[in-house]
């Protein structure tokens, strides 16, 4: 019996550890752990738009599936600008606002002005719950500020992806610098514990590339119904590289590129297959001479004009390219 019992805590023990490990698979770091981008950047409104940063504010959407009824935080690392991971110019002098929206107004499938993608349009819609702005503060710096908890009811509720929808705006309110963080969507105010079936996106994505030219950084965006061709925007990508765009139908169409303080548009067409599945936008930075710092801004449209999604975890996973079987191939039997 003693032996029955010690198998059953080793069973229920390693069980423990496998629902653990896939739980990290839906992993809500922000970025995600499969697009290998070191973090997000905001910079202070009176910083050159050629450091990266063409409005200074970004826009973040959290989803919480309605069957998670508990209680979550979202958690913001490195939420100050000064000491370890930020950009300074000059001296450290900037200041960070970062805001939890919830409630009607959030969810951008109904209010377009949401997206936060173009300027001037009113992105702070829905109720504030919550707001702190951070300076250079040692207190933060390479570490965890928790805001919450949120009950998932306060959020935007969306039918179509049965889920609440949140929204955190980072805005550089002061200074020149540039603030890099990221966010993690958490069950605990101080550990990162994933929430079952959450997940993030943003419209426009201002990231900052590894200091490494082996390094190739993804973002995923969700290609909806109606979609017939998508238009690719890019900004001040300093000429690093090739950007690509991956799905189970293409195996890598190079994307016309940005050098400095530019926007830069290019065309792709969408297949019917790829519809209500994610594309693969890879980022693959210049061989030789490294380019240092890099940070880029990325946003885009279907033919209609509508901004699509990026999101933190791939909705239907990571496409891989699989090639058509060749009917040249094939022999006739005799
Ligand atoms: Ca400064
Ligand atoms: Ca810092
Ligand atoms: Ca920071
Ligand atoms: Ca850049």
């Amino acid at each position: 019996m003693k032996l029955k019992t010690t198998i059953v805590k080793i069973f229920s023990a390693v069980l423990f550890l496998v629902i653990l490990s896939g739980l990290e698979l839906f992993g809500q770091s922000v970025p995600g752990k499969e697009e290998n981008i070191p973090f997000l950047v905001t910079f202070g409104k009176q910083g050159e738009t050629s450091w990266g940063d063409d409005d200074f504010y970004q826009v973040f959407f959290f989803s919480i599936k309605k069957d998670f009824t508990q209680q979550f935080y979202i958690r913001i690392f490195d939420p100050d600008c000064g000491g370890q991971n930020d950009e300074i110019q000059g001296e450290f002098n900037s200041n960070t606002l970062f805001s939890v929206y919830g409630g009607r107004g959030v969810d951008p499938e109904r209010n377009e002005d949401s997206k936060g993608w173009l300027n001037g349009l009113n992105y702070k819609g829905g109720n504030l719950l919550a707001s702190r702005v951070f300076g250079k503060e040692a207190r933060y710096d390479n570490k965890y500020y928790t805001f919450g908890p949120f009950n998932p009811t306060a959020g935007d509720y969306n039918s179509k992806w049965n889920s609440y929808i949140f929204k955190v705006v980072c805005e550089g309110i002061s200074g020149d610098d540039g603030n890099l963080y990221k966010y993690f969507l958490s069950r605990d105010a101080d550990n990162n514990i994933p929430v079952e079936g959450g997940n993030a996106f943003t419209y426009e994505y201002t990231f900052r590339m590894w200091n490494d030219f082996k390094s190739i950084a993804h973002i995923y965006p969700y290609v909806d119904t109606g979609v017939i061709f998508i238009k690719i925007r890019n900004y001040d990508w300093d000429n690093d590289g090739n950007i690509l765009v991956v799905s189970r139908y293409k195996q890598g169409i190079p994307v016309k590129i940005s050098n400095e303080d530019n926007w830069v548009e290019d065309r792709i067409t969408i297949e019917p297959p790829e519809i209500g599945s994610s594309l693969d936008f890879q980022f693959h930075k210049a061989q030789g001479e490294l380019v240092k710092n890099n940070n880029v801004v990325v946003t885009i449209e279907s033919q209609r004009g509508d901004a699509l999604p990026f999101f933190s975890s791939p909705i239907g996973g990571i496409p891989v390219y699989t090639p058509k079987i060749s009917v040249n191939k094939y022999i006739k039997p005799k």
